[in-house]
């Protein structure tokens, strides 16, 4: 069954068990005759939490609104949020799965994955509906906000404790990564875009990074399969003390098992060799480690407790990319440097950043929606200083038959299996 008809029949489940509840509610007021002896209250199941867009509260299904704007925290009123895909540990780790010690300080961190947990759910919601609304002829500013409203609404957006965890990535065609539309962007979307959508929730810090590729003619089908299983390759293979190298090698031989054909030439889907997944931490979407998508030979392993955006692209092009086009992504170096700046424009503009951002990335939008008008030369003071970092669009080779196609999902290593925080049933 999958995990979408498994939701439905126990949705359908547990409206037959309000329905009987309704029913002794009606008897216990009187209205039956009195000779009818009370049933015994049946204890009622508790709804497994499965991801998705409903849950069952006192006898209510309820649903995120379209577009979203119900705070999830009204659909999980208990606060508890569904786990992810569970993976257990291969081989050598498997002995974690049962293990006492490892149970225990899994328990402990229960806090944080429920946090985790409930940033990868507001994904899984917005993701649905922008999947289901998103069409050629939108703008590329009205797929963001689209996305982005969702997001801050979902999660009750308040500056740095909860908000959107980067800029929403809409990346076409050759273009792979970094491209969201600074303001006046006339960019609309096409029937034959590829379009990357990445984009990121987070709570006190904690970031989930996930992303998915739509298109619209099928020709795509091929090139977006190459890299979903490329990435689901990456996340079998990632696991407690696994070896960097090793599972970019499992995520190259995926991908190029795959080709696709467009206008009548066929190309062998290439993953993009200068691209990575990596470990995230609280308000610092890279960590330090690198998830190559090819053998690097890195042979860093992967350690308990890690948070890993596992994320791979496919390409038609050159499986390379450079920077290029107008930048729109920037982000405080999380070790900036404590530099004295002379322009006081500079300085107020490093204090909205510090305050509404801190070290979580942020694009020129962001800036136009607090107010910040003109800021350009300061910003670009705070980047040649040091402080602020540039990240322009990255793109492959510019010409025809070039597409690159993303799917990203962050998982944790758990001390006693591996938790796919950002599993829904669209990938
Ligand atoms: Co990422």
């Amino acid at each position: 069954m999958s995990p979408a008809e498994l939701e439905k029949q126990t949705e359908k489940l547990e409206i037959d068990d309000d329905e009987q509840e309704i029913v002794e509610g009606q008897t216990a007021d009187g209205a039956a005759p009195a000779a009818k002896k009370k049933k015994p209250k049946k204890k009622k199941k508790k709804a497994p939490l499965a991801p998705g867009n409903s849950l069952v509260i006192q006898g209510q299904v309820q649903h995120q609104a379209e577009p979203p704007t119900i705070p999830v925290a009204r659909l999980f009123p208990e606060g508890i949020y569904p786990e992810g895909e569970i993976q257990n540990y291969k081989e050598d780790n498997m002995w974690r799965v049962t293990d006492e010690e490892k149970r225990y300080l899994e328990r402990q961190e229960h806090d944080n994955y429920n946090e985790a947990r409930k940033c990868a759910e507001i994904h899984r919601q917005v993701r649905k509906y922008a999947q289901k609304t998103i069409k050629p002829g939108m703008t590329m500013i009205e797929i963001c906000d689209l996305i982005e409203n969702g997001t801050r609404n979902l999660i009750e957006a308040n500056g740095l404790s909860a908000g959107i965890g980067f800029p929403t990535g809409c990346s076409l065609n050759h273009v792979a990564a970094h491209y969201t539309p600074n303001a006046g962007d006339p960019t609309v979307l096409q029937y034959d875009d590829v379009m990357k959508i990445d984009f990121g929730t987070q709570i006190n810090g904690r970031i989930i990074d996930c992303a998915f590729t739509m298109t619209f003619n099928p020709r795509y089908d091929p090139l977006k399969e190459a890299v979903k299983d490329a990435t689901n390759t990456g996340i079998r293979e990632a696991g407690i003390d696994a070896r960097l190298c090793e599972i970019g090698a499992a995520i190259q031989e995926t991908m190029e098992s795959y080709e696709v054909e467009l206008d009548g030439k066929t190309y062998q889907v290439k993953p993009i060799r200068n691209l990575n997944g990596h470990s995230i931490e609280r308000y610092q979407i890279h960590a330090g480690k690198s998830v190559p998508i090819v053998d690097n030979g890195d042979q860093t392993k992967m350690e308990e407790g890690e948070y890993f955006a596992i994320e791979t692209f496919g390409s038609t092009g050159n499986g390379y990319v450079v920077e290029d086009m107008e930048c729109s992504h920037y982000m405080k170096d999380f070790h900036a440097p404590h530099v004295p700046l002379k322009l006081a424009r500079s300085k107020q503009l490093l204090n909205t950043i510090n305050k509404e951002f801190g070290t979580l990335a942020f694009c020129r939008r962001y800036l136009d929606r607090l107010g910040e008008q003109r800021y350009l030369m300061a910003l670009k003071n705070l980047v040649d200083v040091g402080i602020v970092n540039p990240y322009p669009p990255l793109v492959d080779t510019k010409g025809k038959g070039c597409y690159t196609a993303q799917y990203e999902h962050t998982i944790v290593l758990k001390p006693t299996c591996k938790e796919v925080l950002t599993r829904g049933d669209d990938y």
